[in-house]
Parts: C-alpha cells; structure tokens; sequence
C-alpha cells in the first residue's frame, strides 16, 4: 500500500493546479482520488515567427501559416508523458496497486518511475538495452525504479510487460492502459484553450501511437463539450525506418535515431489510423536526416531545445509545406513530445563542436574575431 496523503492536492499545498485538477470535469475522477502529480501541464505554446519566416524563404515567399509549438519538454520528467501518468499512477493507486510496470523507449519509464517514485510503489521498467537516450536511463535509475534491459527491441519488451503485468499481479502503465490517454488528451485543451479555438492542423511524431489517438480524443470531448466546433487536421510522422503505419506493415527490426520512436508494432494502430482518416489528415515518414535538420533549426532559430523524436513534428511541417499538399493554412500547432537534455549524445554529434584553445585572452580574442567574419 502506498503512503499517500488522501487529501493530496498539488493547488491545495500552494502549487500550481494538476492537469487532474483544471480539468476534473473531462477526468474519470473523484472529489476522493487522491491525486499523484508533479504540477505537470500547461506547458508554453510558442509562437515560431523565425520558423515561418524560415519556411517562407524555402519558397521565396514572405507568407508562411502560423506556426506554434507546444513544448511539452517543459513537463516535470521532460516529456508528455507526464500527461498520461499522473492519470495512470492516481488510478492504479487508488485501485490498490502492488506496482506497476512498463516497457520503454526511454520517456514512459523516466516519467513512471517519477510518478511512482511520488506514490512510493514499486516501478518495474523493461528497455532495450543500449537503444535508450542516456538522460532517460538516469531518471529511471535514479527514481528508484527497477530497470531491466533487454536483449531485443521496444515490441518485444511490450509484449514481455503484458504478460507480466497480467501474470505478476502489476499495474501495466504503457498507453495500453486507457488512463493514461485520458490524461494526454490534456494537451489539445490547453491548445485550445490558449488559442481560443482548435488550430488549422497539428503535427506530431508518432511511435506507440498513444499521443496521437490521446490528441484526437482531446480535441473530440472538447467538441462533444461545446468547446470548439471545428478539429484540426492530426499529421502524424514516423521515422522513415520505423514506419509501420505508412508501409501497412510490421517492422521487424525498426531503425532510426530517434530511438523515442524506434517502434515496429504501434500498440495504438488502428486508433491512430481512425484518428487519421476522421480528421483527414495524414500519417507519413520523415528520414533521420530530415529529423536532425528539423531537431537543429527549431534549436537554433527558436531557442526551443526538443529531442530528435519531437523534431519529426517539424520534419513533417517542412516537408508538407514543400510538397504543397494538403496545402498548410491558418494556424499550425506542432508538439514537440521531450526535451532535448534526454539525449545530449545526439546534440553534441550534430553540432559544430566547441574549438579548444589555450586559457588567455588573445587566443580567445582570435576565435571570436574568427567567427565574426
Ligand atoms: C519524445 O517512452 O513509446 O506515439 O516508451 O518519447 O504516443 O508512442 C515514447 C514515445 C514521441 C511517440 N516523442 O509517442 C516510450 C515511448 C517522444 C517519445 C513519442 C515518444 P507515441
């Protein structure tokens, strides 16, 4: 049993309100649950004027939609995943949960093992050993959780936490669990609710495909709500090497840099593609180079550090823009699901690397004289 304080209100001890809590009416919750949160949510919706003007120089045109994105790094765990597990690890405690466990690109587990750390349960974590972002590895690790590496990849470590889950007596806490949708829907009524209506299109990466199904059902309970009429066209990008949903097909062995979204058999498929086709948007790949590209210009033009999965998102904008179709009007949201600081192995390998030169001032002078020219 957890030790949690029935009465825990993230509001209540002078933080800013939970997601569970500005938006109880859409949660399945009580006055009673006893909320688990790390005040994760209302994340910045930024504007991305040097995007648009980027994208507008592509075409030689001053006239580029209006792009923003919404940086869901900024979450405690540095990911959307907070989303959906400050839902899932409320309802497993207040379910009576002996622990709970998950199989992992890197995001779920750091984010689980936080949530599950706060609850004081027990956090079990499957990944595949070695295709992991170091900083996600360290949250897990120093969270407390149990982490356990595979020998294989992020589908067979799904399939191994469902049995275990089933046949150990766990809490499975991947988006298999529908909790943790619930709470991700969370991210399309904060995009409303700053724009005052649903955006033109909203672009994501796509892996699990939890985020994209958790996005359409947001945008769905507000419209069923009253909140909005019209819901963006949903435009959703996997890697190149890891695109099951765009070839219609498995992938055995998926490849691709952005281990985030190295997934072969999306355990959402087939609401990713109804969420596709009911929004009439579109599910396409982007290739790594086209996602290092997009993961460095957001970087670098915007100030807005996200990790190499987000940057699919931008990938997928970039290229929708020049391929003219669907042709982009009006306002465009981009998520961009983790923060860049997961995998600063990836950064530095994509970045002019720092010159080194002797400590005094001269030497130091001459670079900067250097790069000014
Ligand atoms: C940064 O952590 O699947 O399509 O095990 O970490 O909902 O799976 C992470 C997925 C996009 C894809 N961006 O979202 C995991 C995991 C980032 C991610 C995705 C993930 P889904």
């Amino acid at each position: 049993m957890s030790s949690v304080d029935a009465k825990l209100s993230p509001a209540r001890d002078g933080g800013k309100p939970s997601i569970i809590e500005r938006y109880r009416r859409y949660l399945p919750v009580t006055e009673k649950t006893c909320i688990i949160s790390l005040q994760e949510g209302d994340t910045p919706l930024i504007r991305a004027r040097n995007l648009e003007r980027y994208l507008g120089s592509l075409k030689g045109t001053l006239s580029s939609p209006e792009v923003y994105l919404k940086y869901e790094g900024a979450n405690p765990t540095g990911s959307f995943k907070d989303r959906g597990m400050t839902m899932a690890i409320t309802k497993a405690v207040e379910e009576g949960t002996t622990g709970v466990i998950c199989a992992s690109t890197g995001n779920t587990s750091a984010s689980a093992a936080a949530y599950a750390a706060r609850a004081s349960i027990p956090c079990f974590v499957v990944i595949p050993q070695g295709k992991i972002a170091m900083g996600k590895l360290a949250q897990a690790v120093m969270h407390g959780a149990r982490v356990i590496a595979v020998r294989g990849n992020f589908d067979q470590a799904l399939t191994i936490v469902r049995e275990a889950a089933e046949r150990l007596g766990l809490t499975l806490v991947n988006s298999l669990n529908p909790y943790r949708i619930d709470g991700q829907m969370s991210v399309a009524w904060e995009v409303v609710d700053a724009l005052g209506a649903a955006p033109e299109f909203h672009f994501l990466p796509v892996g699990n495909a939890g985020n994209i199904t958790a996005h359409w059902r947001g945008y769905n309970a507000y419209r069923s709500a009253g909140k909005i009429q019209a819901r963006p066209r949903l435009m959703g990008f996997q890697a190149a090497g890891s695109a099951p949903i765009v070839l219609g097909h498995r992938v055995e062995d998926p490849q691709t840099i952005a281990t985030a979204i190295r997934i072969g058999n999306p355990a959402s498929w087939q609401s990713a593609v109804a969420a596709r086709d009911e929004s009439g948007g579109i599910i396409d790949k982007v290739t790594d180079d086209q996602i290092v590209e997009a993961y460095r210009l957001i970087a670098s033009l915007e100030g807005v550090f996200a990790e190499p999965a987000s940057a699919a998102s931008v990938a997928g904008l970039i290229q929708t823009w020049l391929c003219g179709e669907p042709k982009l009007e009006g306002r465009i949201v981009c998520t961009l699901t983790g923060h860049g600081l997961k995998d600063p192995e990836r950064a530095i390998a994509s970045a002019v690397v720092p010159t080194e030169v002797d400590a005094d001032f001269a030497a130091v002078a001459r670079e900067i004289e250097n790069r000014e020219r």
